[in-house]
């Protein structure tokens, strides 16, 4: 490691740069100006010799030095870079300056500008959006403080955004299961949303809306009351809070109402919340929030907003990698291991699709073997297929730059069942009594040409 020389125009700038906090093994160089007392600013030295090929040399140069010039004049500038490209023509420079473009400055092997007082302003506008934070966090508090009970409401079968935001929202206000219980209307029930739930051991109460009253304050997390029905029961039309980033919606009152449409999770407005008000974030909590941006963003894909990845890359160094494996990858029984061996034993990738049909299993086992199929040489399609209860359901993916997976499926389904997606995940439910109305048979075999040739329909289908 070579030196980090700074060489600062003038005393003001120096001092500035001592304010803002030398770093370790930085060496500070002023030049005085004409004008200014020759008093050294602490911790700095002159560069004898000035701004010249002289001057550098003195400094016994190393290849593996890198410099900072600091200054706002163009001439100083420019005298100080073509100085030091003379003594070391491949010199890495960092200009800090705030009134010169790149087009003042000569050309040079390395050279990158940036502002100085503008770095400076970023870290503050930064603290004051913490502060802002703060606030709301405050007033939730202040607002929910003498409640005993204050119930989380999430929606009916909630998704990850919703479990980790109100597992968030109970660290945010320091109280327990007990104090501050999850709720939701119905039971969680798809896979990835258990697979969360049972992962990090949070309950999740199911009642029943006129139950509400048992609750001294109320808090709508990832939803709104709108959601839940026209004819809202008196405790949803008043309730005392709401963090949401759908679109605001109205209809209700709410005391405290915080909903930013344009972010793409409830999780990155809670983590914020959690940032600002310096809550401890351990690594149980940072895996759920880190999970729930994940799989609302569909991996920071659509939709995600500059918190979102700010939010993301703050959870990141805090999170369990193994805890996340274990939501995203629960484990499978032992018998959906061997559906999935006599699945594989009739694989096939044919027109770029592959697809495993492993007769009854549980329902977890169908995406994750989907996962699995699209590993498959020559596919650009993976269809996992498997009967859960009397209903036939089928996971779908693809490589990304194909036929959207949601329209595939919605296509394959018309007519027969339910489905949907997005652009590289997609599930379909078809009712076998549906099925075999059509198909006759709801065998294997009969199964994966059916799909076999839905697909090819539906994949070549031209989009209208
Ligand atoms: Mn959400």
């Amino acid at each position: 490691m070579g030196r980090r020389i700074i060489v600062c125009d003038g005393a003001e700038l120096a001092r500035l740069w001592t304010r803002i906090g030398a770093g370790v093994g930085e060496e500070l160089m002023w030049i005085p100006r004409e004008q200014e007392s020759r008093a050294r600013p602490p911790g700095f030295r002159a560069l004898q010799g000035g701004l010249s090929e002289e001057g550098f040399l003195k400094l016994e140069p190393h290849p593996s030095d890198e410099y900072a010039f600091v200054s706002d004049e163009g001439p100083w500038l420019r005298t100080a870079i073509r100085a030091l490209a003379k003594v070391e023509p491949n010199a890495p420079v960092l200009v800090l300056t705030d009134t010169l473009s790149d087009e003042d400055l000569p050309s040079h092997a390395c050279l990158r500008r940036t502002g100085l007082t503008t770095l400076i302003r970023d870290d503050i506008d930064e603290e004051f959006d913490h502060l802002a934070n703060l606030l709301r966090v405050e007033k939730l508090r202040g607002l929910l403080d003498q409640c005993d009970r204050v119930g989380i409401l999430l929606q009916p079968d909630p998704d990850p955004d919703g479990i980790a935001s109100g597992y968030a929202l109970r660290a945010v206000l320091s109280r327990k299961r007990t104090t501050a219980p999850l709720i939701s209307f119905g039971e969680v029930q798809r896979p990835e949303n258990r697979a969360l739930v049972d992962a990090l051991g949070i309950d999740v109460l199911v009642m029943e809306p006129k139950e509400l009253e048992k609750m001294d304050g109320l808090v709508l997390v990832d939803v709104q009351p709108n959601v839940f029905g026209d004819d809202l029961p008196d405790r949803l039309q008043s309730i005392d809070a709401v963090v949401d980033h759908h679109p605001e919606r109205t209809g209700y009152d709410a005391v405290f109402r915080d909903i930013r449409p344009n972010y793409g999770a409830t999780a990155t407005i809670l983590t914020e919340y959690l940032r600002a008000s310096k809550t401890e974030v351990g690594p149980r909590l940072a895996t759920a929030l880190l999970y729930a941006i994940k799989s609302d963003t569909q991996y920071l894909g659509r939709e995600t907003s500059r918190n979102d990845m700010a939010a993301f890359a703050y959870l990141h160094t805090r999170h369990s990698p193994a805890l996340l494996r274990r939501i995203e990858r629960p484990a499978l029984p032992i018998d959906g291991l061997r559906a999935l061996g006599r699945a594989l034993t009739r694989s096939e990738v044919r027109d770029n699709i592959h697809i495993l049909v492993l007769g009854r299993v549980r329902e977890d086992v169908i995406p994750q073997v989907a996962d699995l199929a699209l590993q498959a040489e020559g596919a650009e399609w993976a269809v996992a297929a498997g009967i859960v209860g009397s209903d036939l359901v089928f996971s779908v993916r693809n490589v990304g730059y194909v036929r959207a997976a949601g329209d595939v499926v919605r296509a394959v389904v018309e007519g027969l069942g339910v489905g949907g997606g997005h652009r590289t995940m997609a599930k379909g439910i078809i009712p076998l009594q549906a099925f075999r109305k059509v198909y006759g048979r709801a065998d294997k075999e009969q199964v994966r040409s059916a799909l076999f040739d839905a697909f090819i329909r539906a994949i070549r289908r031209k989009e209208d």
